[in-house]
């Protein structure tokens, strides 16, 4: 089904995001509501991460602060449904054409009052691809203002440079660094404020980041994952994973496209193990 007019796909093209309003009907706002908030009950018999959910160091049972649930279609049927065959999904393929493969899904949270700030990153060097097709589609599951930490992008910045994401020492950071920042014209920036119920997408490579939410309302961003299905993953980040790097829409591709532009590869996961951007970006930076 084609959502999109072609307005919107050349500004995706041009941009490297969009934000749509009003995009996810009642219904599954609704549904995705009820998942969000069984999370939330079973933190409260939780003092330290889970593997469903991630909590912040200062969570507690009484007082629950949630950082992410990771791997959502894993762990919930409505979220299995909504990633692998929801309204998302005729976005993914209106925008990577007709093959598409599923690679991840996560719900972020910030929590009220101080949850966390995300750096200024891309997201393609976490997960590199042989091509650059992958894009990231999140939806608001509420009103989103200045004050709660919504996503911002450079404008334009998929076409610029891609980071490797490390110090000056070559130490993996999972962040831009401040002179990357500096390259990029502040001007560009466009925060991705919305209703519940609207949608983001940005590409892989775009710079994006988040502020910590210093409001007292959380604000809870699901958040997947797609690519063409000739974009090889070139790492087994996701292997193991329910549901990861299976294809949603269309047939596998008969071969893997590899893009010109070599990808910085991130560190072994498989030997230091990865939980989430939170605790990359704080444990390395
Ligand atoms: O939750 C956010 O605001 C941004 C998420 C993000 O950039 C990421 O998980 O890569």
């Amino acid at each position: 089904m084609t959502r999109l007019t072609q307005n919107d796909r050349d500004a995706y093209e041009r941009d490297g995001f969009l934000l749509l309003d009003g995009f996810i009907s009642d219904d599954w706002l609704d549904r995705l509501d009820a998942a969000m908030t069984r999370f939330i009950d079973e933190s409260r018999s939780l003092t330290t991460s889970s593997t469903s959910i991630l909590v912040a160091p200062d969570h507690t049972p009484e007082e629950p602060r949630l950082r992410r649930i990771p791997q959502t279609v894993a762990f919930d049927p409505d979220f299995e449904a909504f990633g692998l065959r929801g309204p998302i999904v005729d976005l993914a393929e209106d925008l990577l054409g007709p093959d598409v493969r599923f690679h991840h899904s996560k719900l972020n949270f910030k929590w009220r009052d101080g949850g966390e700030e995300i750096k200024w990153h891309q997201d393609i060097q976490f997960w590199p691809h042989s091509n650059y097709s992958p894009l990231t589609i999140g939806v608001y599951l509420v009103d989103v203002d200045d004050e709660m930490g919504p996503m911002g992008v450079f404008r334009g910045s998929h076409k610029g440079p891609l980071s490797p994401l490390s110090n000056a020492a070559g130490a993996w950071t999972g962040a831009l660094t401040e002179a990357e920042i500096a390259a990029l014209d502040p001007r560009d920036i466009v925060w991705l404020k919305g209703r519940r119920g609207a949608v983001t997408v940005h590409n892989c490579r775009a710079v994006h980041g988040s502020p910590p939410n210093r409001s007292p309302r959380m604000r809870p961003l699901l958040l997947h994952t797609y690519a063409r299905a000739d974009a090889a993953p070139l790492t087994g980040i996701m292997d193991g994973v329910p549901f990861a790097n299976t294809m949603v829409r269309g047939v596998d591709a008969p071969s893997a496209v590899y893009a010109d532009e070599p990808c910085p590869m991130p560190p072994n996961w498989e030997q230091g193990g990865y939980s989430s951007i939170f605790a990359a970006q704080r444990a390395m930076s």
